[in-house]
């Protein structure tokens, strides 16, 4: 295992015992506060690792991020110039679709008015229109946000998607770049956030944003989903439109402090759906195999898989 070079497994916010077994049937594992500045480290395996640390590696080859998003690697400074992976994988797209389509048919089917009914004993059935009268639009046509716009195509939604470089999709009515998001808010009923966090995506959902969603449509109001990353949104301006009907309902998985703190007016909205960063989880069990597989590949000379950009942050 030795000649192999040392893996650095620097996590912070969860337990990454699992991580570290599945690692180690392998390669060596190394987890901090050892590590630092060791020359057999060849690998680093992170997430939101201390600042600096993966600076001290002298012969480190590349990063790969334990998440799909890589906000919290470019969140420290003086990141190494080695190549940056990040997970793209069948088991996460398949959670964060599940999730995507658990939020949207529990808004659309009218998921919240029957949970405030039911302990009134209230029977009444409010307006509902059929999936093919609403349009979901997806702001971040990538890897989750396709597998997402898929599966809602094949209920029968109108799907619209929001992407920087332009790239269509059959079956998705596409809009692009600056100019194309006024038309795309306006063209969207409910909007499903699955960008990634960068400098030019930072605070992008706030009031003004909220305000171009469609409202006259066939749910009685606009609604936001975001599984992407909290700092996208603006946390105050969510609750303003709830409360001034520039939204009709929420769900949010993401927020702009995590945990979202107990003091949040969030957590007790009677329309905001709030989960804990869980929408997709990244799983070792599924995940660990291919990221040994594209260690040893790379040792012998093959190209990385799903590299981040670096210029454009993800
Ligand atoms: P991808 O990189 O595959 O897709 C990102 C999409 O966002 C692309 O369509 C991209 O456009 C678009 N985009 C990026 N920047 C801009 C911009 N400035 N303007 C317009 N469009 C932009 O990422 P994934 O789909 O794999 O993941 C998306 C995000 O989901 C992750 O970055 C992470 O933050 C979040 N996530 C959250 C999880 C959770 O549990 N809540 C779990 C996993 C991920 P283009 O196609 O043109 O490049
Ligand atoms: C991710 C996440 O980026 O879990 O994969 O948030």
């Amino acid at each position: 295992m030795g000649d192999k070079g040392r893996i650095l497994l620097a996590v912070t916010g969860f337990n990454p015992t699992r991580w570290h077994e599945l690692l180690s049937s392998r390669r060596e594992v190394v987890m901090p506060p050892d590590g630092a500045g060791d020359p057999s480290i060849t690998y680093a395996v992170v997430w939101k690792q201390r600042p600096e640390l993966l600076a001290t590696l002298p012969n480190l080859k590349a990063i790969f991020s334990i998440g799909a998003g890589v906000d919290h690697i470019f969140a420290s400074p003086g990141v190494p110039e080695v190549p940056i992976v990040r997970v793209v994988a069948e088991n996460l797209s398949q959670h964060m679709t599940e999730y995507v389509v658990w939020r949207v048919l529990d808004h659309h089917r009218q998921g919240m008015a029957y949970r405030a009914q039911q302990p009134k004993r209230i029977w009444h059935e409010p307006p509902q229109r059929p999936a093919p009268d609403v349009s979901v639009g997806i702001m971040g046509l990538g890897e989750l946000g396709r597998a997402a716009a898929r599966a809602l195509l094949a209920l029968g939604f109108h799907v619209n998607g929001w992407n920087r470089k332009g790239a269509g999709m059959d079956g998705v009515q596409g809009f692009t770049g600056d100019d194309g998001l006024v038309p795309f808010l306006n063209a969207t009923d409910i909007l499903v956030v699955l960008l990634p966090l960068t400098p030019a995506t930072t605070g992008i959902v706030d009031y003004g944003l909220l305000k171009h969603l469609r409202r006259r449509n066939a749910l009685g109001g606009a609604v936001l989903i975001n599984a992407g990353r909290g700092r996208l949104q603006k946390d105050d301006d969510i609750l303003r439109a709830l409360e001034d009907g520039t939204l009709k309902e929420a769900s949010l998985d993401v927020f702009e402090i995590e945990p979202l703190p107990k003091t949040s007016a969030l957590w007790t909205h009677p329309r905001l759906f709030v989960t804990p960063h869980a929408a997709a989880t990244s799983d070792p069990d599924h995940l660990v195999g291919p990221m040994l597989e594209q260690m040893d590949a790379f040792d012998h000379g093959e190209p990385l898989r799903h590299l981040v950009d670096r210029n454009a942050g993800y």
